[in-house]
């Protein structure tokens, strides 16, 4: 008998008589744990994609045996997200057959978590992407009209969570991405600009070959269709942009990571939804501030509390710039700061 119920939706309803008689200390709410095997036979693997409680895994990657397969999360694992990108230890039937399911056992230790919150002043926290190290905000030139604001949001998501952010604009057939893109001139950051019949596809695989690249965006802004040029076998569905609102479909419905095969290697993408809006209920703007090295050292002279912004009294990163100190890029950096502080003070 198995002492973890195959599938992760029910609570206890799993149970039955022999589990009660079973149990050293009726009283206990939750005996079963205590009795939970060690698992010596799990094997890692990749979470592809989530879909109504079940989760599409890749085990033995890179191996002889290499093979995707479908499996449930144990019970004691229910309260937990496993996400798109996790590494998960699973036990039971791995063959990956077809009608098999494999039963994921514990999520191994994550290097990275995206989240989000659906709004700002909610702590509530969604896990988009476990395990990611870099993400790809994609926007586009027109259709829908490019916001920096928003892009400057998942900037923040992304140092926040320590994944190098990388920015393309789509559409450029449609409209000129100049003036929208000199608002990131302060950032380093890695810019693709694509457009009809002249993706980068080349350039973008370049930066995907060892690493895991989040790709993500507003609905339309075309995530999907440059996850099909980079990944030919994908095969993501692509939406039209409603010419009377300017939104798109929300084509995609959920995240999925698909593996890259270029000339110089391999990587993985992952494809997500477009969102309404990408809360930064969680974040620590100190992390943002860390991700500008330089700046970032400077800080330690600032007054406790200081804001770094513009008006903040006494700023020593204000000052240092001022005063030359940390070389000729310093004051677009310091705006870019600056800028990303007040996105996120005014959240
Ligand atoms: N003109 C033009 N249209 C593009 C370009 N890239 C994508 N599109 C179109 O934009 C629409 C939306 O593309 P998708 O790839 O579905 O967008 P998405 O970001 O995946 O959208 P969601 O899945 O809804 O989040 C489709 O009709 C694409 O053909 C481009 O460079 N130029
Ligand atoms: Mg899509």
């Amino acid at each position: 008998m198995s002492w973890l119920p195959d599938d992760d939706e029910g609570d206890d309803e799993g149970l039955d008589e022999s589990d009660f008689r079973a149990r050293p200390n009726p009283k206990a709410n939750r005996p079963r744990t205590k009795r939970r095997p060690a698992h010596l036979d799990a094997q890692v693997a990749r979470v592809l994609g989530v879909d109504r409680g079940r989760y599409a895994v890749l085990v033995g990657e890179d191996g002889p045996d290499e093979r995707d397969v479908v499996a449930t999360r144990a019970r004691e694992l229910r309260k937990q997200p496993i996400v798109t990108g996790d590494r998960v230890r699973v036990v039971g039937d791995r063959t990956g057959s077809e009608g098999t399911l494999a039963r994921i056992v514990g999520i191994e230790p994550r290097t990275t978590l995206l989240r989000r919150s659906a709004d700002d002043t909610d702590q509530v926290e969604r896990v988009v992407v476990a395990n990611a190290d870099q993400m790809l905000v994609v926007v586009a030139a027109a259709d829908p009209e490019p916001r920096e604001r928003l892009v400057d949001r998942y900037l923040i998501a992304a140092l926040d969570a320590g994944i190098r952010p990388l920015l393309v604009v789509t559409k450029t057939d449609l409209a000129d991405p100049s003036a929208f893109l000199a608002h990131f001139d302060g950032l380093d950051l890695e810019v693709f600009t694509s457009g009809q019949g002249e993706m980068p596809t080349e350039r973008i695989g370049a930066a995907l070959v060892g690493r895991s690249t989040v790709f993500v965006g507003h609905s339309g802004v075309g995530k999907s269709t440059l996850v099909n040029a980079l990944v030919p076998s994908a095969m993501r569905a692509t939406g039209h942009v409603n010419v009377v609102t300017g939104r798109g479909r929300h084509t995609s419905s959920s995240t999925v990571s698909l593996r890259y095969r270029g000339a110089g290697g391999t990587g993985w993408v992952i494809d997500t939804p477009g969102v309404r809006s990408f809360g930064l209920g969680h974040v620590d703007p100190a992390n943002v501030l860390r991700a500008f090295t330089d700046l970032a050292e400077a800080a330690q002279d600032c007054p406790r509390g200081c804001t770094h912004l513009p008006d903040a009294p006494d700023c020593a990163i204000v000052e240092a710039v001022a005063e030359g100190r940390l070389g000729p890029s310093a004051p677009a950096r310091l705006d870019s700061l600056q800028r990303l502080l007040t996105t996120f003070a005014h959240r």
